[in-house]
């Protein structure tokens, strides 16, 4: 999973993404990541995987991974070349999905861009670079596409498509507030629209106003335009976020616990991540590791299996599965396959939330 933060200078992007890397996973389990100062990679909170490592015995716990990406630059023009520009645009056309800082906290030594604080002005500033980058792609493409639908009638519903995006960009409002059949978002899918990405809205408040119970006014702002596009808000200060990040994971729960949090920000926003995208985990243990995989709500065993390798899911036999709270019931494998409650899944099961699942698979 890959994450991208935006936001305009200086509202603490760089501060939470310096967390991000601080709370950096062990990256010799994560090779496929790039070594790239502008990548960091953090595991996914999940607290089943230590209760299974005590199960097993197993030697090493392997979580699930995403990826940040700190994309600088974006200001006011952006989509007409302004700061890094198309540059920067590009930068977010590879990631999945967009975290959005927005700045939440007055501190007169910090300037801001706009002269003073506003988070739905900002909000709108970002999300209007993207919507003008992305009438100009619909733009072309209709163009295009306008030719020869008069003889397709695929081509005809792709151009009744791009008109219906076209009349709300020019609304000023993203591709993501629209209500798409499947049928649409399959078409969609190859616009590679930036509007249209999934979003969480980071609201970077204040030391004190974390610990409020309250939400501060410009909270409240952030709050009310995320509803308008079904998008999530998660409310950090990114500077303790990066305090917290250079802590073992017994003093972070303690600090935490000091300030009558329940969690970090950061794992807040990987969950948020998490949901927003319809993700979810399936687990694999044994006396070598325990291993998160990340996959998509609704996937089958085969391709569930593929993230571990495309062998399996060419071989595959059968998933012999379990559920995370039946297993810790049971005690341990043994005791569970006595009293029956470990199914043989076929190649047409859906895979749960918190299976543990062990393969058999032809070579
Ligand atoms: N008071 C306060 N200052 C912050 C917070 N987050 C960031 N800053 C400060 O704001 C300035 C800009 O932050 P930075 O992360 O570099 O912003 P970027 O331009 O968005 O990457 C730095 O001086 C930070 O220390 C916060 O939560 N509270
Ligand atoms: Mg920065």
């Amino acid at each position: 999973m890959k994450l991208g933060i935006v936001g305009l200078p200086n509202v603490g992007k760089s501060t939470l993404f310096n967390a991000v890397t601080k709370a950096g996973a062990e990256s010799a389990n994560y090779p496929f990541c790039t070594i790239d100062p502008n990548v960091g990679v953090v595991s996914v909170p999940d607290e089943r995987l230590a209760v299974l490592r005590n199960i097993y015995d197993s030697k090493k716990i392997i979580p699930a991974a995403i990826e940040f990406y700190d994309i600088a630059g974006l200001v006011r023009g952006a989509s007409k070349g302004e700061g890094l520009g198309n540059k920067f645009l590009s930068h977010i056309r590879e990631v999945e999905s967009i975290v959005h800082v927005v700045r939440c906290f007055e501190d007169s030594n910090i300037i801001h861009v706009e002269g003073n604080v506003g988070p739905l002005r900002d909000i709108e500033t970002i999300n209007l670079e993207l919507i003008f980058s992305d009438l100009d792609m619909i733009g072309n493409r209709m163009l295009k596409v306008r030719k020869m639908a008069k003889n397709d009638k695929a081509f005809q519903k792709e151009y009744d498509l791009l008109q219906l995006i076209n009349e709300t960009l020019e609304a000023g409002q993203s591709a993501r507030a629209l209500d798409l059949t499947d049928d649409e978002m399959e078409i969609v899918k190859g616009f590679n629209l930036l509007s249209i990405k999934p979003i969480i809205y980071v609201a970077n408040v204040s030391e004190d106003d974390l610990l409020s119970s309250e939400d501060n006014d410009m909270v409240k702002e952030v709050r009310a335009h995320a509803k308008t596009e079904d998008a999530e808000v998660v409310v950090v200060c990114a500077k303790i976020e990066e305090e917290i990040s250079q802590l073992e994971d017994d003093e972070k729960k303690e600090f935490l616990q000091e300030l009558g949090l329940d969690e970090s920000g950061l794992d807040s926003l990987i969950k948020a991540g998490y949901r927003l995208l319809g993700l979810m985990s399936f687990l694999t243990a044994g006396p070598q590791e325990i291993r998160a995989w990340t996959i998509n709500i609704g996937t089958k065993a085969p391709q569930a299996a593929s993230k571990i390798h495309s062998d399996i899911e060419r071989g595959f036999i059968r998933a012999e599965t379990i559920s995370f709270d039946a297993l810790v019931e049971a005690g341990n494998m043994t005791t569970a396959k006595e009293k029956g409650v470990v199914r043989l899944e076929g190649k047409e099961y859906i895979v749960q939330d918190g299976d543990v699942i062990l393969f058999r698979f032809n070579v």
